[in-house]
């Protein structure tokens, strides 16, 4: 790590506070960053490391409504189950806040005025959706609807978590109120704006020309796009009662923009740190030499690489974050989790199941770390790594190095007065270790800089195997001292840079080898257990997980899959009259095309037996556009024409979707002439 730093602000994403956390959270931002964070504090370098939990924003007051709580009872509730999850998992946090807290809204509101009196945001009145039964306007999350952009029909009035695009409410085709789930009317409302494009140039130069290199190309990739989309001017505030109070005189009922005050909650947390510590949070935040790098998921780049930083840059007075090192998505059992669908191993339940395996969770969490690409969680994929790799190769090899010198020299280091050329080679192989993992941490490579880890002690496993010390006790007892003493130092090391990635197993190693305190800058030497040093009792650092108790945690989500197919309830009811309105035709695919720039749209041109028409339809990860062709299908001929993408999309086909959300054609069963009425 070049010297030019002083000291590191790492920010973690602030999980909502409207339910539990669960692997995708600890894979996506939290192991990582913690393991950033630990890291650099074993060198010895002045970190602060934020948490905190986003209380605000809509979910959770749609949480609150359905439980007939306050919002305020939502979030009391969750930040609690949180923050003692992370504690759980030991993500070493410095301060863990939360945005309801008054030094939040004091801070966010400063910054809001601030920026006010700057003259920094412009101010427009417009037309919102209004919901006339719940007298309300409607915030960017109460309205869904069908995103322009992939066809996806729960896409909310921001962003569309099916493709990621983030979207205003106007883009949303067939809006409806998530309070009602009436069609909402369009009503006057002014709201104030940030006005991105004003940053267009200094974002170019910033990111798109400074941080080409070092900057992941999941994340460069995504503000690459945005800014040559052209950066739309951004509300921030809303029409809502929960929240931070908009600090001006014409803004009655109206608060800031959840996206606006959560990454504020990062200086209101240091904020809140540096009372209770007597530091001074500004330099973390204000001062070049300062390192300021945000853990977060890549739903939330556009927000951290974009918004936050414009809002930094009007204010004037902050630093830019260094590095942005998004993740992709964790999936589990080759499924999106879900909260809703309950689809998630949460963070609780593990603890119940597995207590004292968190470092088991890290390990596997980090070694699967969707850093580059979405990726997979399965339970016989833990069980391997568990068994295969933390307990027969790094738990096996400090177990025996241990029980031997326990049995050997009643458990104290012993001297060697010689080394052979194979130890010299394995301290010099072991003294290259501490910057390789160096290395990848640096580089935000955590995966890479784990298997370096196990490396070290595949290299300590393999030499002890080879030199089979328990066969050459009996005729040279000298021979063993040096085996024994070369692995020592091999598990000294271990003890010392497996602290950022399995804090507990480190300190329980390093417990019982009576080693302790170690920094970084000592790892890589061979003689950091000295001769003569009594090590303690021996215990084991990992067990066999077995098959049985991965069988009940996939019987416990097959569970969880069938809930979800019996609780997919019928929608109400409506009157003969209402299904007689659609006019259904039987017809055949005649030409099929993928829509430029989508994953999920093919341009199709159907002959329903009436005419000939084009209908665009979402189902490109499902079928090739070729072959499809001639494919005898169902149309809704009677739905309003609708632009998807430019394409102007006459009727709707309509296909099945299972529980698993794949999709196909429901056809006639039998070969009928095309424009045959479906009644
Ligand atoms: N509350 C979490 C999310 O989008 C969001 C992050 C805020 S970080 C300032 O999952
Ligand atoms: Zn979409």
């Amino acid at each position: 790590m070049s010297g030019k730093f002083k000291r590191y602000t790492i920010t973690s994403a602030l999980p909502y506070a409207n339910g539990p956390i669960h692997i995708g959270h600890l894979a996506g931002v939290y192991v990582p960053a913690d393991i950033y964070a630990r890291y650099l504090r074993m060198k010895g370098e002045d970190v602060l490391f934020i948490g905190g939990s986003d209380e605000h924003g809509v979910p959770i007051t749609i949480k609150a409504r359905k439980e007939g709580v306050s919002p305020q009872d939502i979030v009391d509730r969750y930040h609690g189950i949180i923050k003692r999850s992370f504690e759980d998992f030991g993500i070493s946090f410095d301060v863990y806040s939360r945005t309801s807290a008054p030094i939040h809204h004091e801070t966010a509101s400063d910054f809001f005025e601030k920026l006010y009196e700057g003259g920094k945001f412009i101010v427009k009145t417009n037309e919102q959706y209004f919901d006339e039964e719940n007298h309300q306007f409607l915030a960017d999350r109460y309205i869904t609807g069908t995103c322009p952009h992939c066809g996806f029909e729960k896409a909310y009035g921001d962003q569309c978590e099916n493709c990621g695009t983030s979207l205003s409410p106007m883009e949303l085709i067939g809006p409806k109120s998530a309070l009602s789930g009436n069609v909402p009317v369009l009503k006057e409302t002014k709201h104030w704006y940030l006005p991105l494009g004003q940053y267009e140039k200094w974002l170019t130069e910033w990111i798109l020309k400074g941080h080409k290199e070092d900057w992941k190309p999941n994340v460069y990739g995504q503000v690459k796009s945005w800014v040559d989309q052209g950066l739309k001017a951004r509300a921030v505030t809303r029409d809502l009662d929960w929240g931070v109070r908009v600090p001006v005189d014409d803004a009655d009922g109206k608060v800031l923009y959840v996206w606006f005050d959560a990454p504020i909650g990062y200086i209101s947390a240091s904020k809140e740190w540096a009372q209770k510590t007597g530091n001074d949070w500004e330099k973390y935040w204000k001062d070049e030499e300062s390192k300021l790098v945000h853990f977060i998921g890549k739903d939330n780049i556009v927000f951290h690489c974009i918004i936050f930083p414009v809002m930094l840059k009007a204010e004037g007075s902050y630093i830019m974050p260094d590095n942005v090192p998004a993740n992709e998505f964790l999936n589990l059992e080759n499924d999106k989790i879900s909260t809703s669908r309950n689809w998630a191993v949460w963070l609780h339940e593990y603890m119940e199941d597995f207590p004292g395996k968190q470092d088991v969770l890290r390990y596997v969490l980090t070694a699967n770390a969707p850093e580059t690409k979405d990726n997979d969680f399965t339970w016989k994929d833990f069980q391997a790594r568990n068994n295969n790799e933390l307990l027969a190769i790094f738990g096996n090899f400090v177990n025996r190095t241990l029980v031997l010198t326990q049995k050997y020299f009643d458990g104290i280091v012993p001297d060697a007065d010689t080394f052979d050329e194979e130890a010299k080679t394995v301290f010099e192989e072991m003294a290259a270790f501490p910057q390789k993992i160096s290395s990848s941490i640096e580089r935000y490579r955590f995966r890479e800089a784990l298997s370096e880890l196990m490396n070290l002690a595949r290299l300590g496993n393999k030499y002890l195997t080879d030199k089979e010390p328990w066969k050459v006790f009996k005729t040279n007892p000298d021979k063993v001292k040096e085996i024994l003493n070369v692995s020592l130092q091999i598990v000294a090391n271990l003890s010392v840079i497996s602290v950022p990635f399995l804090p507990f197993t480190a300190r329980k190693l390093q417990d019982m080898i009576n080693l302790k305190g170690l920094k970084w800058a000592d790892a890589g030497r061979s003689n950091l257990l000295k001769a003569g040093r009594q090590i303690n009792k021996v215990e084991f650092l990992f067990e066999k997980i077995e098959d049985k108790a991965m069988e009940e945690q996939v019987r416990k989500l097959l569970d969880t899959k069938k809930e979800n197919e019996k609780n997919v309830a019928a929608k109400e009811s409506i009157k003969f009259d209402d299904f007689m309105k659609m006019d259904i035709r039987t017809g055949t695919i005649l030409e099929a095309e993928k829509v430029e720039k989508t994953k999920k749209l093919l341009k199709l041109k159907i002959d329903t037996g009436i005419d000939q028409r084009t209908v665009v339809s979402g189902i490109a990860e499902y079928y090739e556009a070729a072959d499809i062709i001639g494919k005898k299908v169902c149309v809704l001929v009677n739905l309003a024409p609708r632009k998807l993408r430019g394409i102007e999309s006459q009727g709707m086909i309509l296909m099945a979707e299972d529980t698993d959300g794949k999709l196909c054609f429901v056809s006639p069963s039998e070969d009928v002439a095309n424009g045959s009425k479906v009644k």
